[in-house]
């Protein structure tokens, strides 16, 4: 596995020469940040971000995100237009050699939590997801200020495009979907580039509106849209971990072994109810992942791809952007390159010489 870390451009506070410290630190996962959502991406600009990577010593490993336009997902007539500036921005992509794309497909929200400095009893804070809490938060209310958001919505925006979704249900995002990975995924063939669903965070549907990215049975059924490789997964301990069902180190074998794993985010999450958890430190004593498992998983099958430590804490009197800061995140990369390099050689000393 490749060790990366996402870097959110010029404007993180983080710096590439910091991130490039980190023991066992690869490449680097970022994207364009001021091309707005539906645009095609110029190839400078991809250019760009790519010398300012590699001038660090590092790799521009995966780009996340490539964002999908609402209309895409609401299925509007509108939507072969941004399909074809998707199309466009991969082959760019393609161009400059970028190996690795990942997107979502969630309506109006990206990530999601309630609260994104929920003070932990060791006294660092966290991104927790409270039940109740989000179940009283009314986003056409202007109640809502969430990460990873685009909060550039105005209120009368928002309600309008929570009309334009009361026709969408499961089965129409599903046909949506199928239409988008039916166009861009001969592209990102052509272009070699493997394109990397992320899991809905947190799987389940939130203020009335669907998502389908959730369990091992729609995994499969995303899976199944197009039989190539280039159809593949982001797998995210902490999105699908978050529900109790999912057996996360399972599943990721499970897909590992047919090819669709692109691309892993690892954090933890303790589970603290019916559909409520907190994030917590990687460590598996720490939260309900079982992160040995997960690492052993991807041994396991091979895995050769990039990695990143997801969201840490805030520790030691960092501030920043919530889940993003360097401390916690860098204990979470050298932890888990801990993990593999015992198991790697656990496995290589137990194996029968010949
Ligand atoms: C959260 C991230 C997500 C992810 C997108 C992928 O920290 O894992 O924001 O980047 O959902 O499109």
């Amino acid at each position: 596995m490749e060790m990366t870390f996402r870097w959110y451009g010029k404007d993180d506070p983080i710096s590439l020469e910091y991130i490039k410290q980190i023991p066992g630190m690869r490449g680097i996962v970022s994207a364009i940040y001021d091309i707005p959502v539906g645009e095609a991406w110029p190839l400078d600009k991809i250019k760009e971000l790519k010398s300012e990577i590699e001038s660090a010593n590092l790799e521009l490993s995966v780009i996340e995100s490539v964002p999908v336009h609402e209309d895409i997902k609401l299925g509007k007539p509108t939507r072969d237009k941004y399909i074809e500036n998707y199309c466009q921005t991969l082959r760019h992509l393609g161009q400059v050699g970028i190996k690795v794309v990942c997107y979502n497909f969630m309506p109006v929200f990206d990530w999601t939590r309630s609260q994104l400095d929920f003070p932990l009893a060791d006294g660092s804070t966290a991104l927790i997801y409270d039940e109740e809490a989000i179940a009283k938060m009314n986003p056409l209310k202007g109640e809502l200020s969430l990460p990873g958001w685009d909060s550039s919505y105005t209120k009368e925006d928002l309600a309008a495009l929570f009309a334009d979704y009361k026709t969408i249900d499961e089965e129409k995002l599903w046909e949506n979907l199928s239409y988008f990975i039916n166009k861009v995924i001969p592209v990102a063939e052509e272009a070699d580039v493997l394109m990397a669903i992320h899991p809905d965070d947190p799987p389940w549907g939130i203020f009335g509106l669907p998502r389908i990215i959730t369990n091992r049975e729609n995994l499969e059924r995303f899976i199944r849209i197009h039989p190539s490789k280039h159809n593949g997964l982001t797998m995210c301990s902490g999105s699908l971990g978050a529900d109790k069902h999912n057996d996360f180190p399972e599943m990721l074998t499970y897909f590992g072994q047919k090819g669709r794993v692109h691309f892993v985010h690892a954090r933890n999450v303790k589970l603290v109810g019916n559909k409520s958890f907190q994030e917590s430190a990687h460590l598996s004593e720490s939260g309900s992942i079982d992160m040995y498992k997960v690492i052993k998983a991807l041994h396991d099958f091979g895995y050769k791809g990039p990695i990143r430590p997801d969201h840490g804490r805030m520790i030691w009197g960092e501030t920043g952007k919530a889940g993003y800061g360097l401390y916690d995140r860098a204990l979470g990369a050298t932890y888990l390159n801990g993990l593999y390099e015992a198991i790697n050689k656990n496995c290589i000393a137990q194996s029968p010489r010949k």
